[in-house]
């Protein structure tokens, strides 16, 4: 299929692909404590997730980010907080996704008023086909879709399309199974690296980079996230703060416990670019 690409030297894109100046993000909603997960672990907390939220815009303001634009919660959508999932965003225009997970489609429909007043242009797909935000890794060459259980080969390949009229080339791989999304187990870490699960080094579908692996029981910290000169590691995984500390990365622990209980990381809490 043509949204298949073979992994050839490509063109890099100008600006590094973690450099932010402004995010999008949702403050949790009370409803949040019954947003999806898949395991039967304790419930987070209302209190718990906002003190999580605040500490994760403190350390963006704190890496750089000027912009902070705050919308408002959606108690009819218990995950909207994960406000990465229903949207991709770079300086040259959105996409609104189509979030597979059932109680989660309409929150593309809602984030949709809130976009055209950032972006140049916003595309939508078209209908048929899932895909979300957090089965997507942009790196400077590529961008990565992982087909999962949230995003199918339609979803990817209507994303690889849109994706190709902002002039950005996709790569379309499969998330290993039983893993919520591609970037859950995977994350930027420079221009030529990644933080990856021991599972994900495995797969194969980094070869070309270098790759850091997340250390022993600690595969949740992969969902790192690199803003500016910051990667923001969750505070729980201290093996993997080392472990950047050592290769030369500035390392900001931030909280993602409660977060953590509804399968969410840091990527998730926000939608993140660059005006031009
Ligand atoms: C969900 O299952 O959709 C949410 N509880 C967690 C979403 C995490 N989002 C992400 O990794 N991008």
């Amino acid at each position: 299929m043509a949204y298949f690409r073979a992994i050839d030297p490509l063109p890099v894109m100008s600006a590094p692909v973690y450099v932010f100046d402004s995010v999008l993000v949702r403050r949790p909603s009370r409803s949040v404590v019954g947003g999806l997960r898949d395991g039967d672990g304790p419930d987070p907390s209302y209190a718990g997730v906002v003190a999580e939220h605040d500490r994760y815009l403190e350390a963006l303001a704190q890496a750089g980010v000027g912009q902070i634009l705050t919308l408002p919660p959606l108690e009819d959508f218990p995950d909207a907080v994960f406000i990465e999932d229903p949207a991709l965003v770079f300086s040259e225009g959105a996409i609104l996704l189509r979030p597979g997970a059932e109680s989660r489609r309409d929150e593309a429909k809602a984030l949709a008023p809130d976009l055209p007043a950032h972006f140049p242009r916003v595309l939508e797909l078209p209908e048929g086909g899932h895909v979300e935000g957090g089965d997507v890794l942009v790196t400077p060459s590529r961008v990565f879709i992982g087909l999962s259980a949230r995003t199918d080969e339609r979803g990817a390949r209507h994303l690889a399309e849109a994706l190709g009229a902002l002039g950005k080339q996709a790569f379309v791989t499969q998330t290993p199974k039983g893993i919520l999304h591609f970037k859950t187990a995977c994350s930027l870490l420079d221009e030529e690296t990644v933080l990856v699960t021991e599972r994900m080094a495995a797969s194969g579908v980094f070869e070309g980079f270098r790759t850091l692996v997340t250390p022993p029981g600690e595969a949740a910290a992969a969902n790192a996230l690199r803003v500016n000169e910051t990667v923001l590691v969750g505070a729980q995984f201290p093996a993997t703060q080392d472990l950047l500390g050592h290769h030369g990365y500035r390392v900001e622990a931030v909280p993602t416990e409660q977060i953590g209980r509804l399968d969410a990381g840091l990527s998730c809490l926000s939608l993140r670019w660059s005006r031009p």
